[in-house]
């Protein structure tokens, strides 16, 4: 296994990349490929021939506030029979290229850059970050090996981070993060109209779909569970995308009392993506394991194909035990009482 330098060093000699995101795009995978793709070619000596870098993303649909970020990228297009290297980015597994893991298989070199826990390190060479996203990870070693970082890189960066973060509210924020957040806002990059971008900006397809969401919520395990659902026929109805339903399990989180929130979504299929969210001292990623999927402590996620109702079951089984192993506590916030 080679060292991130090492890593750096092929990146540098070789003369073809590819880059891949994971499937159903976030904006942290489109984010990090795209400022990566920016930051090889940034640091690239003049005298050089341009390397050839392309990036593919297996997406069905991207709504329009992630359509923003790729706007006159170009994706999809294979410009080289096979690439020098072939680099992962934000994908726990080897599944989640979809239609492009067979690029990164058949790859003589490949890296692959992700920060989740669950990451099997499927790749030749594995750089996996403690970080809140893939963009974050990328800018410390960016910093660290003295690159050159431009302000357009320092946007996407700041975008992966605000959107895998819930706008700092969930998920491994360090020092670093702010820090790193710190540093791109002396720059004065206007991260105001980026969080609005992401935050305020809600079609209203979307609003409708929340209504949607809301109507299904249902509370199990002594109201600590929050579950919602949707289906691909809702959101046809709403004129929603997949895009939509970011965030929306954010408003069983958000409840008082509930240390798991869950959202499922039937796809045409017939199989469940099942998204979930804990609070205290609850680890969702524990539970999306058990069912199959992978992600962070507060934030996970899982495919299932069969029966809502034996979904249900499994996955209440799960959150339960879970939910045994931290009892509800009583927290003195502000530490009151030693006054
Ligand atoms: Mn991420």
């Amino acid at each position: 296994m080679k060292s991130v330098k090492q890593c750096l060093a092929d990146i540098e000699k070789s003369q073809s990349i590819a880059i891949i995101s994971h499937t159903n795009p976030d904006a942290d995978t489109l984010c990090s490929a795209i400022a990566l793709k920016k930051l090889i070619r940034q640091n690239q000596s003049e005298t050089s021939t341009p390397k050839q870098i392309d990036i593919f993303v297996d997406a069905k649909e991207i709504g329009d506030i992630n359509k923003a970020i790729i706007t006159n990228v170009e994706l999809n297009v294979r410009h080289c029979e096979n690439y020098d290297l072939v680099i992962s980015v934000d994908c726990s597994s080897l599944s989640r290229m979809g239609q492009y893991s067979d690029l990164f298989t058949n790859s003589q070199n490949t890296i692959n850059i992700d920060h989740h826990e669950t990451n099997e390190n499927f790749a030749m060479n594995n750089i996996v970050f403690k970080t809140s996203s893939t963009c974050e990870g990328i800018y410390i070693v960016s910093r660290a090996q003295h690159l050159n970082i431009s302000d357009d890189v320092c946007k996407l960066i700041y975008a992966g981070i605000i959107t895998d973060t819930n706008n700092l509210t969930q998920g491994n924020i360090t020092v670093n993060t702010h820090k790193t957040i710190t540093e791109i806002i002396e720059r004065k990059i206007n991260v105001e109209l980026i969080n609005d971008h992401f935050f305020k900006n809600n079609t209203k397809n979307k609003a409708f779909l929340l209504k949607q969401a809301l109507e299904s919520l249902t509370f199990v395990g002594n109201d600590r569970i929050a579950f919602m659902k949707l289906t691909k026929q809702d959101l046809a109805e709403c004129g929603a995308t997949f895009d939509d339903t970011v965030g929306i399990v954010n408003h069983g989180i958000e409840i008082k009392g509930v240390d798991i929130a869950i959202l499922a979504i039937k796809q045409e299929d017939n199989s469940y993506y099942v998204s979930l969210r804990g609070k205290n001292n609850i680890n969702v990623a524990n539970i999306a394991k058990e069912m199959g999927g992978g992600g962070h402590d507060k934030c996970a996620a899982f495919q299932y194909v069969g029966l809502l109702s034996e979904m249900k079951e499994a996955l209440f089984k799960a959150c339960k035990e879970e939910l045994k192993a931290h009892p509800v506590q009583d927290i003195d916030l502000f530490f009151n009482q030693d006054k």
